[in-house]
């Protein structure tokens, strides 16, 4: 049998139907029958502040390496040193106080997978264009955080009866541009969860990604991996963490990063984004890409789905008429994406269009049709891609 290698280099054997899955490691672009897409780095979106994008048609580890994982920031990264950098946790507590990392370093520690997907991830393929980062497919990464469980902190602090919410505030802070008016002042980066999610044993301070040291794009000294939620929860560049007996109302928990709510009695509210919603997207072929006639061609993607697991990915290849399951990848697990390839072994000549679509462990299907009342954020429905056999 030839070995993965030889496999790679023979060039008789550049369009093999279907190599196996190793663990970890999931099929190149030229193992899939698409070559072209190998592109490295990250996908540029916005300098000052940069906002990178993963260059998802590139997939292949399920582990993103960190230098690939996109990078979502609203202002300039702050300047921390490590050693002079503490966090304060107070507000509705007993006991506020000052903690810096080596302290929080000797809180028991855990390294989990989670996936962050922006919340405006594939808002390009909106109609009509929104406003905001014009992300593709690439605003979602999967890595393995190292951090203390913010639940610790908050067994110190001692919330006091009524509280219901805790902010996190980042450094980094600027005005808010248009389209809304200019504020009088800098405001910084910050959100809340409910008292509940940050008490999850799975919600992270984190100071470690991927095995080392956050990166300062990352949020270093020390960021909030809130897991299963929309990337806008897990504040980087941490500074304060805030009990508070109300619900929060900041810039970014109540104008951006929202979506209408329609209660059946009542009227519709603007509600702040919080969990994942399932979804997953083709990596390889990629849209409007010349597949020569005649081979067959590997569909490779990821889905995920938050805290549920995704127990089925079905696709396309006559634009929805029908659907046949893919094959899933082994390594699934609550808070990670799971990869999925589906053998096209005949792919007839002309425009065709490619579509998957998951479901998860709560037996949620993802979307065909977009839902307006999310206004520019979770963009989770199935999007097409067109590609042409000749
Ligand atoms: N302090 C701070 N934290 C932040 C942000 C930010 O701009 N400032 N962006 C948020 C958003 S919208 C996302 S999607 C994630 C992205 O994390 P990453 O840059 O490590 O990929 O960070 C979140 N945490
Ligand atoms: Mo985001």
């Amino acid at each position: 049998m030839l070995s993965r290698r030889s496999l790679l280099k023979s060039a008789a054997l550049a369009w093999p139907a279907a190599a196996s899955l190793s663990a970890g490691r999931f099929l190149n672009a030229e193992e899939t029958g698409t070559p072209g897409v190998s592109f490295p780095g990250l996908i540029t979106r916005q300098r000052n502040p940069d906002n990178l994008e993963f260059p998802f048609a590139t997939l292949s580890d399920w582990k993103t390496p960190t230098p690939q994982f996109f990078v979502r920031s609203h202002f300039n990264v702050p300047q921390l040193q490590a050693d002079e950098w503490s966090l304060r946790v107070e507000g509705h507590v007993e006991q506020p106080f000052d903690i810096n990392l080596r302290e929080l370093q000797h809180f028991q520690s855990a390294t989990q997978t989670t996936l962050l997907e922006c919340a405006g991830n594939g808002r390009v393929y909106l109609s009509p264009l929104q406003a905001g980062l014009r992300w593709e497919q690439g605003g979602v990464s999967n890595a393995d955080w190292t951090g203390t469980p913010l639940a610790a902190l908050l067994e110190r602090a001692k919330p006091k009866t009524g509280a219901i919410e805790v902010i996190l505030e980042g450094h980094d802070k600027g005005r808010i541009g248009p389209p809304n008016p200019p504020s009088a002042g800098e405001i910084p980066f910050a959100r809340s969860v409910s008292l509940a999610k940050a008490s999850d044993p799975h919600t992270l301070l984190a100071w470690q990604m991927n095995g080392e040291d956050l990166t300062a794009a990352h949020g270093a000294p020390l960021r909030a991996i809130v897991p299963g939620w929309y990337g806008m929860a897990s504040i980087k560049w941490l500074k304060r963490i805030i009990v508070t007996d109300r619900p929060f109302d900041g810039y970014f928990q109540t104008f951006n990063y929202t979506v209408w709510n329609r209660p059946e009695h009542g009227l519709a509210t603007l509600t702040p984004v919080t969990e994942i919603d399932v979804k997953s997207q083709i990596a390889r072929p990629v849209a409007y890409q010349t597949i020569p006639a005649g081979r067959p061609v590997t569909i490779v993607g990821a889905a995920w789905a938050g805290e549920p697991t995704i127990e089925k990915v079905e696709i396309s290849t006559d634009g929805g008429k029908s659907w046949s399951p893919a094959t899933l990848g082994e390594q699934s697990q609550p808070y990670a994406w799971r990869f999925f390839h589906f053998d096209w072994t005949n792919p007839a000549r002309g425009e065709q269009t490619l579509m998957s679509r998951a479901t998860d462990s709560r037996g949620r299907v993802q979307a065909m049709q977009r839902d307006e009342d999310r206004r520019d954020a979770m963009v989770t429905h199935v999007q097409p891609v067109p590609v042409s056999v000749r």
